[in-house]
């Protein structure tokens, strides 16, 4: 992978809830615009936009309808090449995300296919007549969203196959003019000037001959069958040779339940696929087989799943480090303590990520150390997947009201699509109109403006991490090495190379830790260079506070 992407640094920008510049509740690309001076002042040299694409926002814009169509509630083509020359002329880049797997109902291949039907290979779609008389879907597949992920029409009198919600039909890529018609689309936006991708489920394009029925699973049945399937990297290979090739684009594919072993595939240096994959491994820390079955967070299972993917994927592969997402609950209310050392451990969880070796995925609002929201009623919730889990819950499960409103107040991804924060003044500066989606109702004390003036807000941490990643070399590409393995609280990891060691040290916990620095680093040339306390000098006893992080430097940097 060349420099310049190794020291790319990414922000996810939510836009429906980054900034809303036309009063209308939802943020718009005007609104990014709007906000490129505090981007640069971040310090980050690359925003991921969630989709923008013409939706029927089943999903929040992960159903597109038309590929190559802005949404209006965003704004047009004309304000995103403004918006994509803006961001240049600051040196930020910009990776749009792309949903390959699936597309929206209401997509003109769809209502074609829906119409006309033909042959399996020649479908745009996966369509089955089910079994036992058409009576039954084709197989026991489940959806991502609860229920089975096949839907019946009465146009075709056959069943089309859905992974995530039924509005949207998962593509055909078995059949070479779907691929070639999605390879256009990368190239409509390659030629506007995008400098990268995000590949929504990317893992899951290609699925078994004859769709065999599952193995039943209370994650989701029939997984075996599509993810990694069979002609995934011959996939991604071809579009990677016909399309990417040769172009200063980074790509990382969202890769759901990957191990590192599995994930080298798609982001080894010569495999000629993407740069890297986003897993789920830490993710799962706080759950059980389905991200629903929430159980206790242990750091320390945290800390061996970071560990792992640093170890595993070198020297051939590169992570993706990320603790947040639109997906995912809020990083300091899942892995740290917003209650007695909130500041403290949402900077103490940047610092153990972002020292590791991968590109940093900063998502909107995670800078301000934005937390869960406290929503008390289903009515304040507007995921798809939220309100599907609640229902099966209660009408299948038999679920009491509060059990499942307790699991969506710690898991809902509306967690992280609250409006970002920027300000105490009404709906906390995101808009002058009442937003899609409650804000968090913590705004008047947690926000951008008030950071802005503290030197010592989580704010001003990250670009203090940030710079720090642009000046010392040795964070991107030394090697890694950790100490303390089975520690239940304690990270010390280095990183080095010939010239440098940068040493990391940090309490998960929330108690007072005592330890001995290994006798190999000598405690006399080291220089302590960040803090998320007092900085302090290396001595061979080490104390340190609750959630309390020291880096240091050793050597010539
Ligand atoms: O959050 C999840 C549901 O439990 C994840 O499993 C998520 O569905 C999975 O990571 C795939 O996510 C991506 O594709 C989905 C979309 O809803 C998500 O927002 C997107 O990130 C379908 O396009």
């Amino acid at each position: 992978m060349n420099d310049w992407k190794k020291n790319t640094i990414i922000y996810q920008i939510y836009p429906k809830s980054y900034f809303d510049s036309n009063h209308d509740g939802s943020g718009d690309l005007e609104g990014i615009i709007q906000k490129i001076p505090y981007l640069k002042s971040l310090g980050i040299t690359m925003v991921w936009l969630s989709p923008i694409y013409l939706s029927p926002m089943a999903d929040n814009g992960y159903d597109i309808s038309d590929y190559r169509a802005i949404h209006p509630m965003f704004g047009n083509l004309e304000i995103f090449k403004r918006l994509v020359k803006t961001l240049h002329e600051n040196e930020i880049k910009i990776m749009m995300d792309l949903v390959l797997n699936h597309s929206s109902d209401e997509h003109p291949w769809f209502k074609e296919s829906l119409n006309k039907p033909s042959s399996s290979e020649e479908d745009f779609y996966i369509w089955r007549k089910g079994q036992k008389n058409n009576r039954k879907p084709p197989n026991n597949w489940t959806s991502f969203f609860t229920g089975k992920a096949w839907t019946y029409k009465q146009e075709r009198d056959a069943y089309y196959l859905h992974l995530f919600g039924h509005k949207q039909p998962d593509l055909n890529w078995e059949n070479e003019r779907v691929r070639k018609e999605l390879y256009k689309i990368v190239e409509f936006w390659i030629d506007i000037g995008v400098d990268g991708f995000r590949m929504d489920v990317i893992n899951l394009i290609s699925k078994r001959k004859g769709l065999p029925k599952g193995k039943f699973s209370i994650a989701l049945t029939g997984k075996e069958h599509y993810m990694n399937g069979p002609k995934v990297h011959q996939y991604l290979k071809e579009f990677h040779q016909q399309v990417l090739a040769e172009k200063a684009l980074i790509t990382v594919g969202e890769t759901v339940f990957v191990s590192p072993e599995e994930a080298l595939k798609y982001c080894h240096k010569d495999a000629d696929e993407l740069d890297m994959v986003f897993h789920f491994d830490h993710m799962n820390v706080d759950s059980f087989n389905n991200k629903w079955f929430i159980r206790p967070f242990k750091p320390k299972k945290l800390k061996k799943v970071l560990y792992r993917w640093q170890e595993e994927l070198y020297p051939d592969g590169w992570n993706a480090l990320y603790f947040e997402n639109h997906d995912q609950p809020r990083s300091v209310s899942r892995f740290g303590n917003t209650k007695d050392y909130y500041e403290r451990s949402a900077k103490m969880l940047a610092t153990v990520l972002y020292l590791q070796r991968g590109t940093p995925y900063i998502y909107q609002g995670q800078e301000i150390g934005m937390q869960n929201v406290s929503f008390t009623d289903l009515a304040q919730y507007r995921d798809i997947e939220t309100l599907n889990v609640y229902d099966i819950g209660r009408n299948k499960l038999h679920f009491t009201h509060r059990r499942m409103m307790k699991k969506i107040r710690y898991m809902s991804r509306d967690n992280a699509r609250t409006p970002m924060q920027w300000n105490a003044q009404a709906n906390a500066g995101f808009s002058s109109t009442e937003p899609w989606i409650e804000v968090n109702p913590n705004y008047p004390n947690i926000n951008v403006e008030i950071q802005e003036s503290d030197p010592h807000s989580i704010l001003n941490y990250y670009r203090q991490l940030i710079a720090l990643r642009k000046q010392y070399n040795v964070i991107i590409e030394g090697d890694f090495k950790p100490y303390y393995v089975n520690h239940k609280a304690l990270y010390f990891y280095t990183r080095s190379d010939e010239q440098c060691t940068v040493i990391v040290i940090a309490n998960h916990g929330e108690k007072e830790l005592a330890f001995d620095v290994p006798n190999e680093f000598s405690t006399e040339h080291t220089t302590p260079i960040l803090s998320n306390m007092e900085k302090k000098p290396l001595q061979r006893t080490m104390k340190l506070a609750p959630y309390e992080a020291q880096v240091y430097t050793i050597g010539k940097v």
